[in-house]
């Protein structure tokens, strides 16, 4: 196989974070957020490079056990895409190596040890990653690019600031889309291979053993890695994506692409996704719902959070919202929820139950009803703030997807106007978008999606590691 020449990869998909004079070593990629072989634009600079310099690669994936919000639903669904990822690596002659503990203590001495010629890593807006990249860049003797191979616009290149919402992001989006939208060279198998480092063999059961927080099981009706991850793709293009504009907001059909969790551990490229969409034999106006939200909100959901360094917390609400929430603080709560309450599902509300019950046990709840079960809770609270933390909490403890941007901006839309408008005040909410169970009962069968609930749960093998 020929690998594509340079020009492949547009050169503003990365941007350098250090230079210095290259090692006689490999071209290092250190992968996190992007696990996957295939249409993965880190890798393949690394590769490009590597060809340039004839050199090996060497990609190296730093594990920490205790990383925040995680336990043992996340990492088995990280650790088992990884081995794949392994596997599928060694057939193109590259090692995946693991290195246990934080990056900032584990990866400087392992650059070293190799005399990396160049480092490539992945772009990521979260507070931990950006803790990670800048104090390794403290110490770095390394020449450094970080790519963006989440968003396809990359994220410094569709906005420099923090925008308003949707409205304003998607022209700017739609302009860079026709360079940005493109499709991947394929990973080449490489010709140069890697002495003196004896290749790994992730076993997923060992590393289980050392997770931290083992209280919350892992799920079966997803299955982790990269080939699963486009088995879904290939299953919601022939079967879903036709109707998803109907059924996407009906909690009672399967009509979501439930890619996210695949999206969020990187094992599927968000612009491979786009990629078919847009080239599936549905017309324009079929796919452009999907699309909107698969490129324009995930991406403004990486913009709030690459322009927002306290996007969880209250202050990065906007001026509107912070003064509505102050305006509202004495307000009479129908109920005041406790968290130990909340995660129970043990409320008033059965809906809000049963919200609490997929979020818990299937790891993954209806996008429709994210917004309520959000809503719940700021409306049960003592302040917008307690709502914040455990709104944020719950979902990252349960949600597969959880600890994404994602999941940080729809909270903070839901509970902090972030992205909306004000609307009409009242008790509690001031002019944050109301949204109450009358509303649901509108939009779908509510009883009908309890009792799908109960059934489900007896089927599903939810939390039953015995089906794995
Ligand atoms: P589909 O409807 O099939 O959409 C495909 C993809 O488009 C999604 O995987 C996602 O990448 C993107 N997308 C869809 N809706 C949104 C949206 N509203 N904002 C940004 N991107 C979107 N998403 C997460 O990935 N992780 C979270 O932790 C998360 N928490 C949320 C919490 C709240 C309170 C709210 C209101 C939304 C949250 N979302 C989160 C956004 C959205 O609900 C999920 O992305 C979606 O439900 C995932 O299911 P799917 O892949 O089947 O979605
Ligand atoms: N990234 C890493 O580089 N190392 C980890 O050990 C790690 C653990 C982890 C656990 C749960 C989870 O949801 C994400 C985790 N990530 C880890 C990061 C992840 O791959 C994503 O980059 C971000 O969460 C999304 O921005």
């Amino acid at each position: 196989m020929t690998f594509s020449t340079h020009q492949d990869i547009d050169p503003a998909r990365h941007r350098l974070l250090w230079d210095a004079p290259a090692g006689a070593g490999p071209v290092i990629y250190w992968m996190s957020r992007e696990q996957r072989a295939h249409d993965n634009w880190g890798l393949l600079l690394a590769q490009q490079r590597a060809l340039e310099l004839q050199r090996p690669v060497v990609v190296v994936f730093c594990l920490t056990t205790g990383y925040p919000g995680a336990n043992l639903r996340h990492y088995g669904f990280l650790i088992r895409g990884l081995a794949q990822v392994q596997k599928d690596l060694a057939d193109h002659n590259i090692g995946l190596h693991l290195l246990q503990g934080n990056p900032e203590r584990t990866l400087p001495a392992f650059l070293e040890s190799l005399s990396c010629a160049l480092l490539i890593s992945d772009f990521d807006p979260l507070r931990i990653k950006l803790q990670w990249r800048n104090g390794l860049l403290a110490g770095s003797r390394t020449p450094w690019h970080e790519v963006d191979g989440h968003n396809i616009v990359p994220c410094w290149q569709a906005s420099p600031k923090r925008e308003y919402g949707a409205y304003t992001l998607r022209p700017k989006l739609k302009k860079l889309l026709p360079r940005f939208l493109t499709d991947f060279p394929p990973l080449a198998v490489h010709p140069h291979s890697m002495p003196g480092l004896p290749p790994q063999s992730i076993n997923p059961d060992t590393l289980l053993g050392l997770v931290q927080d083992t209280s919350v099981a892992e799920v079966t009706w997803i299955l982790p890695g990269e080939k699963s991850a486009r088995a879904m793709l290939t299953e919601f293009l022939q079967n879903r994506l036709e109707h998803y504009s109907i059924n996407r907001n009906n909690p009672c059909v399967k009509g979501q692409s439930d890619l996210s969790p695949y999206l969020h551990f990187g094992q599927l490229s968000p612009q491979r996704v786009a990629w078919e969409v847009s080239h599936s034999q549905f017309a324009p106006e079929t796919t452009e719902p999907f699309l909107e939200e698969l490129i324009i909100r995930r991406e403004l959901s990486d913009n709030f959070c690459f322009y927002t360094p306290d996007y969880d917390k209250v202050s990065a609400f906007p001026d509107w919202a912070l003064k509505t929430h102050d305006a509202h603080r004495r307000d009479t709560r129908p109920y005041l929820a406790d968290l130990a309450e909340l995660e129970k599902a043990a409320s008033p509300d059965l809906l809000w139950n049963g919200c609490q019950s997929q979020l818990r046990d299937h790891g993954k709840l209806h996008g429709y009803l994210r917004m309520y079960w959000a809503k719940k809770i700021l409306e049960w609270s003592r302040s917008p703030e307690e709502a914040l933390d455990n709104a944020i909490y719950l979902n990252d403890r349960y949600s597969l997807d959880g600890r994404d941007p994602n999941g940080y901006a729809g909270i903070a839309w839901s509970i902090g106007g972030v992205h909306d408008r004000p609307w009409f005040d009242r008790p509690v909410f001031g002019k944050i978008r109301y949204m109450n169970q009358n509303g649901c009962r509108k939009k779908f069968k509510v009883d009908l999606f309890l009792q799908n609930l109960v059934e489900k749960s007896v089927t599903d093998g939810a939390g039953d590691d015995s089906q794995r």
